[in-house]
């Protein structure tokens, strides 16, 4: 495989869509020389074949707001790959939605999946819906609109969607209900599901929480083994950021940032767990900005328009959005002594970025490995709906300790270089790709 012309090749056939380009890219840095050392991939054109989209259905939802107006959005589910199980990722609702954006998402998803030891292909989807300032009564039209078009394309061994920008478990309840009366099923066909109806325990803290696990992994290698006089910086305040937050605290570390999309908010006193329930109802509850938090707590700076990046840390955990730290702002934190990043969002670190993490030689976790426990208690709900069973709050931690832990050794195992340092992002798109290509190669061309 010659990297810069399939690149070429996939710029030419599907122009405009940078962040697929970008995903692609950097994946087959990291593949050349494994893929290249097994010609029978080449023969099977594994490479072509693993970056193209196995589907795309993109359709058009039409749904009458409070006022009686009918809006029009464009809805999406890409199912990428499903050569070791049924095509498993979440839903985004996000105006910036578009196919770019869920073809990178889909096609890391796809070596996520791989890299969490479950049987689960990978996929993604959602809308330009924008469900900010949104009544309850208009999302849940929205929701119950999208599932009129998609529930004929997913199924509990076909296509299970969850969460993820703007999809929470108001949005997965709305579109599982629709789902389960349009299919006349209850087979679980969405993750992420209330408590009630046959979702898992610790599913929604589950990317946070393993973020951690994945960040005390790698610790681990450094002789660190508690989060005792770290000062963190996270980015975002929704669902990951918010359990991102609650294992740092729990773990002794001092959380000094949290953002939203209009700024970030600085607590030099750090964000306790009583200041962090506050967070969680003002977006759970009401919806807020963070902006509001420096607003009722004294001593907080609130910085609007800003990234978190040049406060100084030790660990910076971006987990908002793709592209939300540069190049510049991988300089300023290596500079201020940061010594480890791990990303809870997908994407977060451009290449530049990741260069300059590469370079110094910092721990840095990609999402792919260190976001992966979102989807992996997603692959647990999976098991526990079909076994009609529910595992406890206790049984579901360990396991995710079990795959966070799993997920860090393969990094290791494909990741180290002859100097002893872990290049993750290697040792991540090695071990999924080999997984996902010894599939496919097994099952013929399809
Ligand atoms: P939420 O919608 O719960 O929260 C997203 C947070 O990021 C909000 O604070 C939001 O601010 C902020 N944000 C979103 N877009 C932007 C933007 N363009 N610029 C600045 N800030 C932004 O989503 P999640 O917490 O679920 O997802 C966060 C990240 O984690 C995403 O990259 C997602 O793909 C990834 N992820 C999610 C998993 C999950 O299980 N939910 C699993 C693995 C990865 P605002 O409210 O202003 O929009
Ligand atoms: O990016 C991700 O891994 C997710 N948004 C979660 C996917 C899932 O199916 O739980």
């Amino acid at each position: 495989m010659n990297v810069e012309q399939v690149i070429d090749n996939l710029k030419k056939r599907f122009p405009n869509e940078s962040e697929y380009h970008q995903a692609v890219e950097e994946v087959l840095h990291s593949i050349k020389e494994v893929y290249n050392a097994h010609p029978e991939f080449d023969k099977q054109n594994i490479i072509e074949r693993i970056c193209i989209p196995e589907r795309i259905f993109t359709f058009r939802i039409s749904w009458v707001d409070d006022k009686g107006n009918v809006q029009v959005n464009m809805a999406y589910r890409i199912q990428h790959n499903n050569a070791i199980g049924p095509y498993k990722g979440g839903m985004r609702f996000h105006a910036s939605v578009c196919p770019s954006i869920l073809k990178f998402l889909a096609f890391e998803q796809t070596f996520k999946n791989a890299l969490t030891t479950l049987p689960m292909g990978g996929a993604k989807g959602g809308s330009d819906f924008n469900p900010k300032g949104k009544s309850n009564a208009e999302v849940m039209r929205f929701c119950q609109a999208f599932m009129v078009e998609l529930w004929h394309h997913i199924g509990p061994n076909t296509d299970i969607p969850a969460g993820d920008i703007g999809v929470g478990g108001r949005e997965v309840a709305y579109m599982y209900g629709m789902y389960k009366k349009l299919a006349r099923e209850n087979t679980g066909t969405f993750t992420g599901k209330g408590i009630e109806f046959g979702g898992s325990l610790i599913r929604p803290e589950a990317t946070g929480y393993g973020n951690i696990y994945f960040l005390m992994n790698m610790l681990k290698r450094k002789g660190i083994t508690d989060l005792k006089g770290q000062v963190v910086a996270i980015s975002g305040s929704g669902n990951v950021a918010t359990y991102t937050a609650e294992k740092v605290i729990e773990l002794g570390g001092k959380v000094i940032t949290m953002s939203d999309s209009n700024g970030y908010i600085f607590d030099p006193n750090g964000i306790d767990s009583e200041k962090l329930a506050y967070i969680l109802d003002l977006k759970n509850l009401y919806r807020g900005r963070i902006k509001e938090y420096a607003d009722k707590y004294p001593g907080v700076k609130y910085v609007e328009g800003g990234r978190p990046w040049a406060e100084k840390c030790t660990i910076a955990l971006p987990s908002a959005t793709q592209n939300e730290l540069n190049g510049d702002d991988a300089a300023i934190l290596v500079k201020n002594g940061c010594m480890a990043v791990s990303e809870g969002a997908n994407m977060p670190s451009t290449p530049e970025a990741v260069e300059v993490f590469l370079k110094n030689k910092i721990l840095y976790g990609p999402g792919k490995a260190a976001n992966a426990g979102g989807v992996s208690v997603s692959g647990l709900e999976m098991s526990q709906n079909s076994l009609r069973y529910s595992w406890s709050k206790e049984e579901v931690d360990a396991k995710l300790k079990d795959i966070m832990s799993a997920i860090h050794e393969s990094c290791v195992k494909y990741g180290t270089e002859a100097d002893g340092f872990v290049n993750y992002v290697n040792g991540a798109n090695i071990a999924g790709f080999m997984k996902v290509a010894k599939a496919m190669m097994a099952q013929g061309v399809l």
